[in-house]
């Protein structure tokens, strides 16, 4: 049964072996940026007088964990989190707050006491931008405005490498990649944010009610971001379980959240979810609009619509996913697909299409939804109605015409100043992974592109989070801006916790993978620590510097669960004698007692080992 969320179910912990730090702003000092900063132990040399102690700096790396992790921050499922935001919106002075839950739909759920147990207790009237204005970050962009939003973002995505430069060891200059021609110093700044979002190419999902949000952004000259789904369908699952999967898929490191409850309660699911999220969330409100109308497609109307979307705005999300280009003449072209329309909202456009044999009204109505969208500054994620859903469908006439349509789309959206995103596959091969990014930058003039996956194989079930990282990571070094996560009970069933954690880690893997590809100036600093840590045998430090360091623990203790062989130099994978770091420190050790280079070492070794084994009479088994 629906219960209302419980204040213990949701993990309060930090990482292992990390703690929570807060960066100030400098065009806004009043800005507090979240990181988290894993605390490594010394290097400890064999032979200390060769080489003495050497501490190592922790280590700084992106945070989207949010409060959940702040020990000193009290945190009340039913209030919700603290309103970080809620100054910066109220300082623009350019919004105003509505009488009570003003759309009809929410004063109806309001009014009915059979629902007094699952309500939010705290709502708050929501805002809404005052007559004539846009409150969208594109809008500021536009006209030279840097929003205290902007520099959040820009220490954020910096994983505040300036801090870290003068380890020059672990200091990642890659020669010939776009981010050095793009960022001014190798970093991202403020300003840069500014002209990305101004331009289009990147896009700032934070609805002015949902304050609770902490700054992120989506762009394909920032770190690559990866989204979690979640949501209860009519078959099974709680508000209690939906909001304990949310602050479980930000603590595992997902950027954004797409509610995509399908059940009753959706409107009370979805206002637990918002209160008590870190970062953003999206919805594809036609799935509500469909549950208005008991699930009759045909039923469906603009104006039952439009008053979703705006239900929906007034609560809090920030992206709304909308298949607007799922236009009547293109459903014919999918008729001899192996999987036919394989997306959820695709699938009911089309069917109001046919029902009504007339262009969807997500299509005419596009410029009104414009008009809701910036003043509440809800981003647009443009649907993939027609994505294949096979191998055998891949960039066929009936995606590409759609994604042409989405292009034309951006324009009018852009026009309004309101925030894009497109939405992309779904199952292609590797060897046409590339035209796909190709044409959506073509066809959608760089506006950041959101893909699911890409699943690079059909024949997986039950591991489509890794058929679908393999062509997330291929897509995301191309210029993919955000991954959709898949995860193992994709096609199957809908994902529990232990799914959501997988799927989660599958994708962080992807999208750092494209990353240190793209040469993203605060990627490899990490991978340098860790392989540092590896090589020597400081286990701790290699745990808690991995995406996963419970099971990375869990793992190493299976074998050799006492706490000596947390500092071993060696594994139960090769054992004491067949370790090759091991083997190359003892090499180093040895040249730095007699002064030679490691090179001359080893031929200084090799040269004694042959005299040894000449002397012992040149038996090979003694
Ligand atoms: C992402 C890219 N292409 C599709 N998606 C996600 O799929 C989208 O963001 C949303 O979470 C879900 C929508 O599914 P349907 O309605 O297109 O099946
Ligand atoms: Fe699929």
């Amino acid at each position: 049964q629906d219960q209302a969320p419980q204040q213990t179910l949701v993990e309060r912990q930090p990482l292992t072996g990390s703690r929570k730090l807060y960066v100030p702003g400098q065009l806004y000092p009043n800005i507090r940026v979240a990181m988290r900063e894993i605390i490594l132990s010394d290097t400890k040399r064999q032979f200390d007088f060769v080489h003495p102690t050497e501490q190592n700096p922790p280590v700084t790396v992106y945070d989207t964990s949010g409060p959940y992790t702040d020990p000193n921050i009290e945190i009340d499922l039913k209030k919700g989190l603290p309103r970080l935001r809620e100054e910066w919106v109220l300082g623009r002075e350019d919004v105003e707050a509505l009488p009570g839950t003003s759309s009809d739909y929410g004063q109806q759920r309001a009014a009915d006491p059979t629902l007094d147990h699952l309500r939010f207790e705290h709502i708050r009237p929501p805002l809404r931008a005052k007559a004539g204005r846009n409150v969208s970050q594109m809008h500021y962009a536009k006209q030279g405005i840097i929003t205290p939003e902007m520099e959040y973002i820009a220490i954020r995505e910096n994983q505040r490498i300036d801090q870290l430069a003068a380890d020059d060891a672990l200091r990642v200059q890659h020669p010939g990649h776009s981010f050095g021609a793009n960022t001014p110093q190798g970093h991202i700044t403020p300003e840069f944010v500014r002209q990305e979002v101004a331009a289009g190419r990147a896009v700032i999902p934070c609805n002015i009610n949902h304050p609770e949000s902490e700054p992120m952004i989506i762009g394909r000259n920032f770190l690559v971001k990866i989204n979690t789904n979640i949501g209860n369908s009519a078959v099974t699952s709680s508000i209690e379980e939906e909001v304990d999967k949310a602050v479980w898929s930000c603590r595992w490191g997902g950027d954004t959240l797409m509610d995509l409850s399908t059940g009753k309660n959706i409107h009370e699911t979805r206002e637990w979810i918002i209160r008590n999220c870190p970062v953003p969330v999206g919805t594809v409100p036609i799935y509500q609009a469909l549950e208005k109308v008991n699930g009759k497609a045909e039923d469906l109307t603009w104006e039952l619509f439009r008053d979703t979307l705006i239900e929906q705005a007034e609560q809090g999300v920030d992206y709304f996913t909308i298949h607007a280009g799922v236009r009547l003449p293109y459903i014919p072209m999918t008729a001899k697909r192996v999987t036919g329309i394989v997306s959820r909202g695709g699938s009911i456009m089309a069917k109001w299409c046919l029902a009504h044999h007339k262009e969807s009204f997500l299509y005419t109505h596009f410029e009104e939804i414009c008009e809701i969208m910036k003043a509440y500054d809800v981003a647009f994620s443009l649907g993939d109605g027609l994505r294949p859903g096979s191998i055998a469908d891949a960039n066929d006439a009936a995606q590409f015409a759609e994604l042409e349509t989405l292009g034309e789309l951006t324009k009018i959206a852009w026009k309004h100043d309101v925030q894009v995103m497109i939405e992309g596959p779904g199952h292609v091969p590797m060897h046409l992974i590339k035209e796909n990014m190709d044409k959506q930058l073509k066809e959608c003039h760089e506006a950041p592109f959101y893909t699911l996956g890409p699943l690079t194989t059909d024949i997986a079930p039950g591991y489509d989070h890794i058929t679908s990282a393999i062509g997330a990571a291929m897509i995301g070094w191309f210029g993919t801006a955000m991954l959709c996560y898949v995860t193992p009970k994709e096609h199957l069933g809908l994902p529990n916790k232990q799914d959501v954690k997988d799927g989660v880690i599958a994708y962080k893997i992807a999208a750092h993978a494209a990353d240190l590809a793209k040469g993203h100036p605060g990627a490899q600093y990490r991978d340098n620590a860790l392989s540092k840590a590896r090589f020597e045998f400081r286990w701790e430090d290699q745990f808690n510097l991995s995406l996963d360091p419970d099971t990375a623990r869990a793992y190493h203790d299976e074998t050799l669960p006492a706490d000596g062989a947390k500092v071993a130099h060696f594994c139960s994978m090769c054992g004491p004698h067949f370790c090759s770091m091991k083997i190359t420190q003892e090499v180093r050790d040895f040249a730095a007692a007699q002064d030679l280079t490691a090179a001359e070492a080893l031929t200084k070794g090799l040269i004694e080992k042959s005299r040894e084994f000449v002397e012992k009479g040149s038996e090979i088994y003694l």
